[in-house]
Formats: structure tokens, C-alpha cells, sequence
């Protein structure tokens, strides 16, 4: 027998989810486009040009869906908040009807004892922003900082878990660089300057909410942080791992913890752009003390120089696009790691979540964490009993969560765990062919049906102990 996994009793069992991968309801109670909105709606940007218009309908079946995470036994739940809900244009006063939807949603939730961890933006930009310059203009990084008043202010009493930005590093190399995710711009230096303007927003973001808010409600940022590896010690690799290590990483922590950016990040990227944007005193305004911070995990990264290696189309499962996400580093190789992989072509490896884990908890002493993302996509199908049967995924979440258990002993202070994601939903430029719920979600009716592995995942949150991996 192995030994049992148990967890801390006031370990958070969650399960994540964001507003436009969910809610639908697009045109309703004053909301407008978001870049999201546009992006799917354009020919050839996403699978068979699926987009969020319906999505899983969670607007209009909110209170189901929290019955459905109370059944579950989930102790906590993390949202996104629509921005163009809130302020359709991106600025000026908030439009009520947009707010109450989330205080509804909050209130549902602690009605049932869900902890809510709100998301104030998931990549969801008001497409009148975007249309002013979107991320690469300053101004957007003020307007976020009224926005995050604005929900700050409606919903500081109730929500005690506040997180800035989801994944910055999606946001602006995905958006801005590669152009797999919106805006769908493929400007190297426009990707650069987005992200010190995130970094600009998360930092006046967190002041604006410790002014809105009382002072018990803690504050933190979801950062999708790579763990990246090179395929040898070769000083030419391990140049190459610190170059992505940088634009993965350090662009952002450097600035939000530490409060500079890494100085081999100005060096690899002087050809790019002269970060003549980075105003003085800007990496005092981003450097905002924060209460927790957020990491989402997936899969490693596995780096070499340019032909160091046998060369092999890029393994870094970031889409298919001509233009790399990776400014001054288009020549770092990206390879396959070994290993069984899931649906989305990332491979699984529960260590990469430990080292993860414990590389935070040296970079930033004392800070307590979150995993605030972490799952897998696979073919689900109903069984002719209408019963979903994912092994896989609780073979998934089981290596994922021992790992976690791990970091624990070994020193970390992990508090909780949200699973990507509560329920099928649409999955960005994959449209909803990719599945990362824990409960299925038929597409025709928008049923919504636990797999084996929620029930899983139930058994875990209810007892604070893995149940043993079954191949039900
Ligand atoms: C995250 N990459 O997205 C997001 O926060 C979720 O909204 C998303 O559904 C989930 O992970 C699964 O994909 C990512 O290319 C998208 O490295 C792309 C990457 C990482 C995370």
C-alpha cells in the first residue's frame, strides 16, 4: 500500500474558471465586445471559428453550476470578472446591471461556504481599449487601475481573494507577439511594451484595490511561470534556457517581487525594442507588496541553441503561428519532452510542479501560494450509460497534487489548489474541442455531467486525503 497523501485542513480544494471561456451572454445587460469577442469572431483565428457568444451559458446558470461545486464538495472557486461588463468602453462609470451579476454569482457561492478568488482580468480586453492601442499604450495599464476600483469598491465586502492579472505572459506574447490569442497582433516590440504595461496595471491595479478595499482581503497575481530546462549543460544551452527563463519568468516576477527587470532580459532584447517606455519610477509603482501569489501549471519547457540539437518543429505548444512568442530569442529550439502527453500535446510531468513550487518559494520567502490553475485536456465521451469516464485525468491530477503534497513537506506554503477547469468550456483559439472539465458539458443541450474524476476530486476535497488511482 502507499502511503496515504493528506493535506493541511484549511487547504483549499478549488476549480478555476474565467468569464469568457464560460459565461456567454455577450450582448446582454450592457456588456460589449471584448478583443476576445472580435478575435473569434474572425475568420480562421479559432477551430471551425468557435467562439464565446453561448459558451457553457454560465450567465444564465449560475446558481446550478455553484450547486453543482457544492455537490462536489469544493471548498473554493476561481472566477474572472468580464471588463466590458463593468465598463463597456473601458472607462467612466460602471454599469450596474454588469456588477450584480457577480455579486449574485459571490453570494450563491458563500451561501454554500465557497471561498470565491476573484480574477479581475482574464485576458478579456474591452475591444474600445484595444482600439486605442490596447496593452502597448500606457493608458490601458491607468484604466485598469479605475477598473479594479470599480470592482474593488462593489465587491471588497464580499470577496476576500484578489487576483490582478491571469497569465500576463499569454496576454502579451500571445496576444501581441504570435498573435494566436487576441488581439492576434504579431509585433515583437508591441509584445514587449504590452507586458511592462501589465506589469504597469498589476502594480496600480493592487493599489487601487488596497484603497478600495478592507484590509483583511488579500491580493495576488496569476503567473503561468514555465519551468524551463535545456537539454544540456552546454554554456550555448543553458544561455539559451536563460533567455527564455527571462521572457517567461522574469519579465514579470522581476518586477512584481523584486521590483527590476532582469538585467540579461534588456541585453537579449536590445535589438527588439530600447524599453524607453519604462518611466522612472514605474518599477516602484509595480513593485506592490502582495499577499499571495498564483501559479498556474502545465507542462515544462525543454530549450537548446539554435542546432545544438536535432532540429524539429517547435515543441512548445503555443499554437501554430509563423511568428514566435519568444522577442530576440526566435532562435532558442524548443523540443518534445519525454513522457505520455495529453490532449493538448503537453506532456505530463508532476515534477515539473515541484520545482515550480519550491523555485517560488525561494525567489520570494514567506509569500504564501496558490496553485491557481492545473489540469489536462482529454476526448472525453459519455458511456451508452451517460456516465464520463476520465482515468487519465485522475491519474493527472493525482501525480499533480502528490507533488504538491511534496512541496509542502519540503518547506513550501501552499494553501489551495484550483483545477483547470470546473467544466468543459472554450478553449481560446482551440475553440471547444478541447475538454479540461472536471464535468462534462454536452454541447448540444449544455448538460452538465461529472466525469469519474470529479467525483474523484470530490472525495479529496471532502476528506483531505487522494483517493487511491482507479481505472474507473
Ligand atoms: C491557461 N501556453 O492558458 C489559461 O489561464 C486558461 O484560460 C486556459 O484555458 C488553460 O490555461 C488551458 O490552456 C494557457 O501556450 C494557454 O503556454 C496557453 C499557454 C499557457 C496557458
Amino acid at each position: 500500500m502507499p502511503e496515504p497523501v493528506t493535506f493541511p485542513p484549511a487547504f483549499l480544494w478549488g476549480a478555476a474558471t474565467s468569464a469568457y471561456q464560460i459565461e456567454g451572454a455577450v450582448r446582454e445587460d450592457g456588456r460589449t465586445p471584448s478583443i476576445w469577442d472580435t478575435f473569434s469572431h474572425t475568420p480562421g483565428k479559432t477551430a471551425g471559428g468557435e467562439h464565446g457568444d453561448i459558451a457553457v451559458d454560465h450567465y444564465h446558470r449560475y446558481r446550478d453550476d455553484v450547486a453543482l461545486m457544492a455537490e462536489l464538495g469544493l471548498t473554493a472557486y476561481r472566477f474572472s470578472v468580464s471588463w466590458s461588463r463593468v465598463q463597456p468602453t473601458g472607462r467612466g462609470p460602471a454599469v450596474q446591471r454588469g456588477l450584480d451579476f457577480y455579486r449574485r454569482l459571490v453570494d450563491e457561492l458563500l451561501a454554500h461556504g465557497i471561498k470565491p478568488a476573484l480574477t479581475l482580468y482574464h485576458w478579456d480586453l474591452p475591444q474600445e481599449l484595444e482600439d486605442a492601442g490596447g496593452w502597448p499604450e500606457r493608458d490601458t495599464a491607468l484604466r485598469f487601475a479605475e477598473y479594479a476600483q470599480i470592482v474593488g469598491e462593489a465587491l471588497g465586502d464580499r470577496v476576500e481573494q484578489w487576483i490582478t492579472l491571469n497569465e500576463p505572459w499569454c496576454s502579451a506574447f500571445l496576444g501581441y507577439g504570435s498573435g494566436v490569442h487576441a488581439p492576434g497582433r504579431t509585433d515583437a516590440a508591441a509584445s514587449l511594451k504590452a507586458a511592462h504595461h501589465l506589469n504597469l496595471a498589476h502594480g496600480l491595479g493592487t493599489s487601487a484595490l488596497r484603497a478600495a478595499m478592507p484590509a483583511r482581503n488579500t491580493i495576488a497575481v496569476s503567473l503561468n511561470s514555465s519551468v524551463v530546462r535545456t537539454v544540456s549543460q552546454d554554456p550555448a544551452d543553458l544561455a539559451a534556457g536563460q533567455r527564455i527563463d527571462d521572457l517567461a519568468n522574469g519579465v514579470f516576477h522581476g518586477p512584481m517581487l523584486h521590483g527590476v527587470y532582469p538585467e540579461t532580459l534588456f541585453e537579449a532584447t536590445s535589438s527588439v525594442t530600447d524599453w524607453s517606455y519604462v518611466q522612472g519610477g514605474d518599477l516602484q509603482l509595480i513593485h506592490q507588496p502582495l499577499d499571495a501569489l498564483g501559479l498556474n501549471y502545465y507542462t515544462p519547457a525543454l530549450v537548446s541553441a539554435a542546432g545544438s540539437a536535432p532540429t524539429g518543429p517547435r515543441a512548445d505548444g503555443h499554437g501554430a503561428s509563423p511568428y514566435s512568442p519568444w522577442p530576440g530569442a526566435e532562435d532558442v529550439m524548443f523540443h518534445q519532452t519525454p513522457g505520455e502527453r495529453t490532449e493538448m500535446g503537453w506532456t505530463i510531468d508532476p515534477t515539473g510542479l515541484h520545482e515550480l513550487i519550491m523555485r517560488y518559494t525561494s525567489l520570494a520567502p514567506g509569500l504564501p501560494l496558490y496553485i491557481t490553475e492545473n489540469g489536462a485536456a482529454y476526448d472525453d465521451k459519455p458511456d451508452p450509460d451517460g456516465r464520463v469516464h476520465d482515468p487519465e485525468r485522475i491519474a493527472y491530477l493525482h501525480g499533480h497534487l502528490s507533488a504538491v503534497r511534496r512541496a509542502i513537506t519540503d518547506g513550501a506554503d501552499v494553501r489551495g489548489y484550483y483545477l483547470w477547469s470546473l467544466m468543459d468550456n472554450f478553449e481560446w483559439s482551440y475553440g471547444y474541442g478541447k475538454r479540461f472539465g472536471a464535468v462534462y458539458v454536452d454541447y448540444s443541450t449544455l448538460a452538465r455531467t461529472p466525469k469519474s474524476s470529479a467525483h474523484w476530486y470530490a472525495q479529496a476535497a471532502r476528506t483531505g486525503e487522494l483517493p487511491a488511482v482507479t481505472t474507473e
